[in-house]
């Protein structure tokens, strides 16, 4: 029985869909801090992840064996607002170990491309290496990263996670995040034929279609723990591109759309503090992590779903 926070977020908002199908809808309890806008059926608790005691008594009460922590500030909004990140980041995060360790539960969160730091070599990053964040959200999901091993080798705790690199999705859309760009780019193809990106051309990311994401979950979660060597958290990605790449993407479907640029200052020193491109191969080979959908596969996906969604 899986408890899950953040369950209205980016990646939360289709976990409880893909939970929920895979295990049984009553057995995924979502949370989140404010009540589902759609009126979806399955468990639903209002929860503050930094209210430990209400945290502990609805794991409690729901019999949760598995803990899925997902409610986060992401790394915009946390250079916004650093103090409100740490406490909801680090704060949140403590109290989801603690009452899993209390329960004796089976531990997810995601960390982060984030993670890394302007002095990570930049390309095919290693799973294993140095790690300086300049962001409030880097220093958190290192920090993470450090505090969900420790909870492994101290207290036996069966913790794993992913470092994501930006996740591209139709349900819900993503709040204060860098790679936000190319989720806004397909709704703007569609809406107004034309996108103006905060990215400025040429800076390459690492990028992942949410289906890839949450099949990434669920197997890392059901691997033979015996066959991980690393815990906190594997590197896994799809694909690498840069704006005007996912541009010539979205042309091949839309011949007339159009792209420009007008860079954020903040969002692009974010970026470019990130590496180009991260090394998947512990994932590959201690838990058979695989990613199904290129760029052109998920423009294809994205705009035949958001036509539905937009109905345009
Ligand atoms: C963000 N989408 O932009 C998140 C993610 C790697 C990017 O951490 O903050």
């Amino acid at each position: 029985k899986i408890m899950v926070t953040g369950a209205l977020g980016q990646i939360g908002s289709e976990l409880i869909t893909k939970l929920r199908s895979e295990y049984g809808t009553e057995n995924v309890l979502a949370t989140d801090i404010r009540r589902m806008d759609s009126a979806t059926e399955g468990p639903f608790e209002i929860l503050d992840v930094t209210d430990a005691n209400n945290m502990h008594a609805l794991a409690k009460d729901f019999g949760a064996d598995t803990m899925m922590h997902m409610a986060a500030l992401l790394s915009a909004k946390a250079e916004d607002e650093p103090l409100f990140a740490w406490n909801l980041n680090m704060g949140g995060l403590m109290n989801a170990l603690e009452v899993s360790r209390e329960l004796d539960m089976q531990f997810f969160t995601p960390s982060s491309i984030g993670a890394f730091g302007p002095s990570t070599p930049k390309k095919d990053t290693p799973q294993d290496t140095l790690q300086r964040p300049t962001t409030m959200y880097g220093v958190n999901k290192v920090a993470g990263e450090l505090l969900c091993d420790y909870y492994f080798h101290k207290f036996g705790m069966d913790t794993r996670g992913v470092r994501f690199p930006g996740l591209i999705s139709y349900v819900a859309q993503p709040g204060g995040g860098t790679t936000d760009y190319a989720v806004d780019i397909y709704y703007k193809a569609l809406e107004e034929g034309k996108y103006t990106s905060y990215i400025a051309e040429g800076t390459r990311m690492d990028m992942m279609y949410m289906p890839d994401a949450l099949q990434a979950i669920v197997d890392l979660m059901e691997a033979d723990p015996t066959k991980l060597i690393h815990r906190n958290a594997f590197n896994v990605t799809a694909m690498s591109f840069e704006p005007s790449e996912i541009a010539a993407s979205i042309k091949k479907q839309i011949p007339t759309f159009e792209m420009a640029y007008d860079v954020d200052p903040v969002r692009q020193a974010i970026a470019d503090s990130w590496p180009d491109s991260i090394d998947p191969t512990a994932a590959i080979n201690e838990w058979g992590f695989k990613a199904n959908y290129d760029l052109d596969k998920m423009t294809v996906d994205m705009l035949s779903k958001l036509k539905i969604k937009l109905n345009v």
